[in-house]
């Protein structure tokens, strides 16, 4: 059984341990600064051991990977230390705060010789896999546009407060996801242009995100992101998309609704999550996707196949982050 270390015992850490244990694995030990949260994972769980301090954890225990599901400021400290003890370490997304921290931690563990994933999870939700299945058999023939969105009123801050804190929101936390279905469905990036807006006064950073990226294979992206849309139906935390090919288009709708769009024909589908009783209710959608995501990596790190998710890939999705951020700022169109 590959045992597998916490660090982390916040909001998502609670899903992401009940996904690790749909696999064949021993969660060994949790770790998080304030006590009570540690104990009150491990607790949940029946997970014996329990540490407030990183440092005492690698020194103590033996785990085969590291799943570190902290903010974003504290990754670089935590994944350089798991590579120092030779220890597999997977990091939550983003992977840092900024561009130079995130080229320098893959640097680290490649030097150490530690295998290093980002815990990229929306590629992995069921409707998207479909989506992609049905552009590489070719049905609406070659992709030419798509419009990518996730525009809500949830009151996210009710379950994830830290985010109203963060000065580069919306894009880093939530653009990172759509930025990386993007390649996932087209491939690499050629240029993109961005622009942002903070409405109300919720949060810190900005809470609206309009990114236009042109892929290298042609097709014309656009990528909404808020938090600050009155909406007709609420569709936390689904992604919604329209991809138009030359020979059709793809709609996926609310409640993994998937319409395939022909000019004589509509056929209208509906790919279903798994419903683990663990599930939040209000992140059905999203935390669906753990246990794939989790097996996947878990693949990786024991040999048996490559992941997409390896970080130095998953920089190739960090890089459109810190373009669009810089795009907003200079109001030019970044080259990638
Ligand atoms: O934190 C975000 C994520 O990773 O997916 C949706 C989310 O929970 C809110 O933006």
């Amino acid at each position: 059984m590959t045992k597998i270390a916490i660090i982390g015992c916040g909001f998502w850490a609670h899903y992401q341990v009940a996904a690790w244990l749909e696999l064949p694995v021993e969660v060994i030990a949790v770790c998080d600064p304030d006590e009570s949260k540690a104990k009150m994972l491990a607790d949940k769980f029946g997970i014996s051991t329990y540490y407030t301090d990183a440092k005492q954890l690698f020194a103590l225990e033996k785990p085969d990977l590291v799943d570190i599901i902290t903010n974003p400021e504290s990754h670089a400290a935590l994944v350089l230390l798991a590579a120092d003890h030779g220890i597999p370490v997977i990091c939550q997304k983003p992977m840092a705060a900024d561009w130079a921290t995130a080229t320098m931690m893959v640097d680290y563990c490649a030097s150490k010789n530690v295998p290093f994933y980002i815990h990229e999870n929306f590629r992995w939700q069921a409707a998207m896999l479909k989506v992609k299945q049905i552009l590489d058999a070719g049905i609406i023939g070659q992709s030419f546009k798509a419009r990518i969105y996730f525009n809500s009123s949830f009151p996210v801050l009710k379950y994830q407060p830290t985010l109203a804190l963060l000065p580069q929101m919306i894009i880093a936390d939530l653009g990172v996801h759509l930025f990386d279905l993007i390649r996932f469905f087209f491939g690499e990036a050629k240029l993109l242009f961005c622009r942002t807006q903070k409405i109300g006064t919720g949060f810190k950073g900005e809470n609206v995100a309009n990114t236009f990226i042109e892929t290298m294979s042609g097709v014309h992206c656009y990528v909404e992101l808020s938090w600050a849309s009155v909406v007709e139906y609420e569709s936390f935390p689904q992604t919604l998309l329209y991809i138009e090919g030359t020979q059709g288009s793809i709609r996926l709708d609310k409640d993994y609704k998937l319409f395939v769009i022909k000019p004589d024909d509509i056929t209208e589908d509906i790919v279903p999550i798994v419903d683990y009783p663990w599930l939040h209710p209000e992140y059905k959608a999203s935390q669906a996707a753990l246990v794939a995501c989790n097996q996947d990596l878990l693949d990786a790190i024991v040999g048996k196949k490559e992941s997409d998710n390896r970080a130095d890939l998953n920089l190739k999705t960090l890089r459109l982050v810190y373009a669009a951020y810089e795009s907003a700022i200079r109001g030019e169109v970044m080259d990638i």
